[in-house]
């Protein structure tokens, strides 16, 4: 490539970090040796504090996201994980956001490392992935099977300026598809296992594994609901030539058959680990009470040093902390709030209890409870293209029984460290009066949107359904005033 007839022009382009040598050949060779040298600067920017690379995928273009911090690599978590971030990640090494895709669950197997980062919100025009809003470094609330990666577009086809898009070819599953569960501990627990067309049994891989696959599995075998869904070697499953990998269910189907598969996994896993589930009869069911929602929504102002408490938890839109850095006078700067109640019932049949053990609850001194579960809410408004344009505003309640059917003793209780949790058939209520309980709307201008507001919206703790975990609702702002209505429940 580079012994080709050198000629008699040549630019040579100093900047800081590139040094771009442009002969004049041809320009698909320009344009090669330049995103050559262009990858080999990000190399170098990739060993550095904020740095990222792609494994477990079947070349650089692909897979679980890795991020140096302090000298070492650590995972990123895939709450909240969507196509912003990845189109970021993909910029970020040097790649086009075309054709960009995110992946959940591990899909390139486990995390390997330590989480870095959580909850990442970035809003599209960062360089970089660190400087997106999250957590913190090392603040998570992740399992190994919540790595997030991304599949950017192959460089050859950027080159080539032939944009074919790696198109990710799911595949229906055959119909009377035939499963079973082997070697668990109960009949109701064990690695999945999925008759093929020669009439063996095979079993499916673990990456991408999660609970709206496990729900399916549990209702096809007649066992329930899915109280685990487990990337694991512990039911044994070696894998097999051929087992099926990238199984995606939505959660609603009543059948394995109904959902699809990612051919390109066919044959070849990235981890040893092969699904698993576990199934049980009596589950939690958390319902959404959108009437409750429509009927108290109304706008309110307030100044922002009234929200103080408010902004430290994050609730606040991201434009209120540049006012806060740049404005002395910040405090007297109003904010407009959209707020509303949510109240949450439990349909189940089993007690709803946080996903995190009670030792590792997370004191909060502004609003001075315990947090249960990191995300327990999450409350977004959309405009008409579907854009999320409120920010992604998340809650972390303390799960209490506020307020129980007739019969019911409630059970669960805030003060005092008590047990956190639902009851079933108590509701747990959060009044438009409780800080936090709003979304800040003062950058949106009026107009019509869609309001969305969802409970256990990352499917952390296992319920029988998901289907009736958000509220979807018309938002009627006309800058006097904001309407809720027209709310269906549908998943989140
Ligand atoms: C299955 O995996 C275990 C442990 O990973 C290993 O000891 C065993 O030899 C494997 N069996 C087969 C048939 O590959
Ligand atoms: C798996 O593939 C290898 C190589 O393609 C082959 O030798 C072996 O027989 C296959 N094993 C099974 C169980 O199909
Ligand atoms: C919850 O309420 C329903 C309907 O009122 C009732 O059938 C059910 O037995 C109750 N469940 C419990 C655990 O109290
Ligand atoms: C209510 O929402 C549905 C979609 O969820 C929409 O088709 C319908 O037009 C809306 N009705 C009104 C009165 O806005
Ligand atoms: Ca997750
Ligand atoms: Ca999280
Ligand atoms: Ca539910």
């Amino acid at each position: 490539m580079i012994n080709h007839r050198r000629s008699l022009v040549c630019f040579v382009i100093v900047s800081t970090f590139i040094i771009l040598v442009l002969c004049d050949e041809t320009p698909e060779e320009i344009k090669r040796q330049r995103a050559f040298l262009i990858r080999k600067h990000l190399k170098r920017l990739k060993k550095q504090e904020g740095g990222i690379k792609l494994v477990g995928g079947r070349g650089e273009f692909e897979g679980n996201v890795e991020i140096l911090h302090e000298g070492t690599w650590g995972a990123i978590c895939d709450d909240e994980w969507d196509i912003t971030e990845a189109n970021i990640i993909c910029k970020q090494l040097g790649y086009s956001e075309t054709n960009v895709q995110p992946t959940v669950n591990s899909y390139f197997g486990p995390a390997r490392r330590k989480y870095w980062m959580d909850n990442i919100y970035c809003d599209g025009t960062e360089k970089e992935i660190s400087s997106c809003r999250f957590d913190g470094w090392g603040q998570h609330d992740c399992t190994s099977s919540e790595a997030a990666g991304v599949i950017c577009e192959k460089p050859e086809n950027v080159l080539k300026k032939r944009l074919t898009p790696h198109k990710k070819v799911m595949r229906r599953l055959p119909q009377n598809l035939k499963i079973r569960l082997r070697d668990g501990r109960v009949k109701t627990e064990g690695r999945v296992e999925i008759k093929t067309e020669n009439d063996k049994w095979e079993v499916i891989c673990g990456d991408g594994w999660s609970l709206l696959e496990a729900i399916v599995v549990c209702k096809h075998l007649n066992l329930g609901y899915a109280s685990d869904a487990m990337q694991t070697t512990y039911f044994g499953g070696n894998l097999t030539n051929n087992s099926l990998a990238g199984i995606k269910c939505v959660g609603n189907e009543y059948s394995l058959s109904q959902c699809m598969y990612a051919k390109f996994h066919t044959g070849r896993c990235d981890s040893k680990d092969v699904a698993a589930v576990s199934c049980t009869n009596a589950l939690a069911d958390l319902v959404i009470d959108h009437h409750e929602l429509m009927r108290s929504a109304h706008l309110e102002d307030l100044q922002m040093f009234f929200l103080q408490c408010a902004m430290e938890e994050n609730c606040a839109a991201s434009t209120a902390y540049d006012i806060q850095r740049t404005n002395p006078a910040w405090h007297l700067e109003p904010r407009r709030l959209l707020r509303f109640t949510a109240k949450i019932f439990n349909a189940g049949t089993d007690d709803f209890r946080p996903s995190i053990p009670k030792h590792l609850w997370e004191w909060h001194m502004c609003h001075r409870h315990y947090h249960s579960m990191e995300v327990f809410a999450t409350f977004d408004i959309y405009d008409n293209k579907g854009k999320r344009v409120a920010e992604g505003h998340k809650a972390s309640f303390c799960l209490e029984d506020n307020q129980c059917l007739p019969g019911t003793k409630p059970k669960f209780a805030c003060a005092n460290y008590g047990d956190q949790g639902i009851s079933v058939n108590c509701s747990d209520i959060y009044k438009y009066t409780v800080d936090c309980q709003w979304v800040d709307i003062s950058d949106l201008s009026p107009g019509l949107y869609t309001m969305k507001v969802a409970v256990n919206p990352e499917f952390k703790v296992p319920e029988m359904t998901f289907e009736n975990n958000a509220a979807y609702c018309d938002f009627y702002y006309s800058q006097y005033y904001g309407t809720v209505t027209n709310c269906s429940v549908q998943r989140p």
